[in-house]
């Protein structure tokens, strides 16, 4: 069910608690502002996750909210993660949901990563 990215940060949302470790997910990365693990249901052979280790809902509260150092740390993250999986040279697809229009189901900022074949057009 998409949500509200207006809503207040609900703690005990899914990304939350795989951030405190309460649920078990794959990690690939992690550092001080950015974890990254494999999407549960991936919708191409590469399907990370890259989230902000702060309380975010979504693209809008971060970008807004978020410190320099948040937003340059969670992006250099999100390159990282391409980069240690070979995804530059053949090319990867980023993507942030954001709010019921956009989709977002998960009310804790995620990026999806996706490489490993051709993606095709992207799709409104
Ligand atoms: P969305 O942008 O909020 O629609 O994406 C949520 C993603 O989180 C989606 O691709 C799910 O497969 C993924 N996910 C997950 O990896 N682990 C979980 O426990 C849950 C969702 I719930």
């Amino acid at each position: 069910m998409p949500i509200d990215a207006t809503l207040p940060y609900d703690d005990q949302n899914i990304f939350a608690r795989i951030l405190r470790g309460e649920i078990p997910s794959t990690r690939v990365y992690e550092d001080d502002h950015a974890v990254a693990f494999h999407d549960i249901a991936p919708a191409a052979p590469v399907h990370i996750l890259v989230i902000p280790r702060g309380r975010y809902v979504s693209w809008d509260d971060f970008s807004a909210h978020a410190s320099e150092a948040e937003i340059a740390g969670f992006i250099r993250a999100i390159g990282r993660v391409a980069r240690d999986h070979q995804l530059v040279a053949p090319g990867y697809r980023i993507l942030a949901n954001v709010g019921a229009h956009g989709g977002q189901e998960v009310p804790h900022l995620h990026v999806h990563l996706f490489g490993g074949r051709p993606l095709g057009p992207m799709l409104a």
